[in-house]
């Protein structure tokens, strides 16, 4: 009987797979690997522990882990130009949860990014900062929505004496404003926490802000949306080794025992695809972005942030509330196989979360099977013609899938 159900597993995993390379995948906090990259996957090390740092393990056998986790370590400090790197957090919130603890205490005053403005849930309340404090203030924002308000942040910095500003966020699109608020902060003893879990690809291909030379104390990250590798987290600072210490801690064994060794080699793989391709993938990426947002505003959609060429990251950001909201048109959308999520904008209620009045498009998987402007008027045309002239795409999606099969900015033959 069970072994029915293996089959079953199995056919349901090599559906998925048929599946996804004949759609449009535009979620913004995901991207695939190199074939290379994943085929170091499911080796031995998946079954293996390796607690502590390199050369002072819990464990005995971690001799080749040793060697390609300290490795990496080094390749991502030159890359990001820090002193320390940690690269034991198995995922973007587990790396926030091992800095938040160590940071925030309760009745801490902390700035973040609200959800309507695009802030990540492990900032809020309900996620890993609510766990240290309660006390959490939204940064005021410009009313566009899609920037910080300087001057009233500055102004509320003042007041609040906040512990620690976090910076970054899930919907995206330009970058933080620490260049002119570092000082305050300094004046304030605030740390600046930087989530760089979207952005990081385009900082190591430096397209984007560098967030740790503008000032940021500590920089946090996921590996697998701009710097497209496995599902894993790192933490990065320049800060003095006592204080760094903490962080160390909070990594393990404060949010990890083990740390999930085969996507750690696998991650060692995409370092080197990024630090020869970062900076070709990063442009091409931000220029599919705008190119998308341009051709969706010329076919009346209501793209945001028009004022200021709707983006500068991966990301662009449509309200579709005259569309039936972001709900209606992102099921309409993976019916025809162009897959993406819907999205509060700002300034929106929270209790809209579930009937948002946007969308947010990431274009970093299609930028990697090698989609250029052209690809991307078709797919703005493609959701045109669904969205407003309700016909069924999903043939014309696979047709043009068809030939961006391969995953570009890589070692692949
Ligand atoms: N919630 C993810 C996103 O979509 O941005 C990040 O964890």
């Amino acid at each position: 009987m069970y072994e029915r159900n293996v089959k079953w597993i199995e056919e349901t995993v090599a559906q998925q797979n048929e599946w996804r390379c004949n759609t449009l995948n535009l979620i913004a906090s995901e991207n695939v690997m190199s074939i290379r990259a994943r085929r170091v996957l499911g080796s031995d090390f998946a079954h293996r522990y390796a607690e502590g740092h390199p050369g002072e393990r819990y464990y005995q056998g971690t001799d080749k882990i040793d060697e390609i986790e300290s490795w990496v370590k080094q390749q991502l400090k030159t890359l990001f130009s820090c002193q320390h790197m940690e690269v034991r957090p198995i995922s973007g919130t587990v790396a926030n949860d091992a800095v938040f603890s160590r940071y925030i205490k309760p009745g801490d005053v902390v700035m973040v990014n609200s959800t309507a403005g695009g802030g990540h849930i492990s900032h809020h309340k309900s996620g890993s900062v609510g766990k240290y404090t309660k006390n959490i203030v939204d940064f005021p924002l410009t009313p566009d929505g899609y920037h910080i308000d300087c001057e009233a942040t500055y102004a509320l910095v003042k007041k609040l004496h906040p512990k620690v500003l976090i910076f970054g966020k899930s919907l995206f699109l330009f970058p933080e404003p620490i260049k002119d608020l570092v000082k305050i902060c300094n004046d304030n003893e605030t740390t600046i926490i930087y989530d760089a879990a979207h952005v990081l690809g385009l900082i190591a291909g430096k397209q984007f802000q560098d967030p740790l030379g503008e000032g940021a104390a500590i920089v946090t990250a996921s590996t697998h949306k701009t710097f497209f590798g496995s599902q894993r987290g790192i933490i990065m600072s320049n800060m003095d080794k006592k204080e760094w210490w903490k962080i160390d801690k909070g990594a393990f064994p404060g949010s990890s025992s083990n740390h999930h060794l085969d996507t750690l080699v696998s991650l060692a793989v995409t370092t080197c695809e990024i630090i020869a391709f970062a900076e070709e993938y990063s442009k091409q990426t931000i220029s599919n972005a705008k190119t998308l947002g341009r051709s969706l505003s010329e076919f009346g959609f209501n793209v945001q942030a028009k004022e200021f060429d709707f983006t500068e990251s991966h990301q662009v950001a449509v309200d579709v509330s005259e569309l039936g909201g972001g709900n209606e048109v992102a099921r309409i959308l993976k019916e025809n196989d162009i897959i993406l999520n819907m999205n509060l904008l700002p300034f929106e209620p929270l209790e809209r979360v579930t009937n948002p009045s946007g969308i947010r498009i990431g274009v970093q998987e299609m930028t990697r099977f090698g989609m250029k402007a052209e690809e991307m008027e078709r797919i703005a045309e493609l959701i045109k013609k669904c969205l407003k002239e309700s016909c069924s795409v999903d043939n014309e999606v696979r047709e043009l899938r068809k030939d961006f099969q391969k995953v570009h900015y890589s070692f692949d033959e």
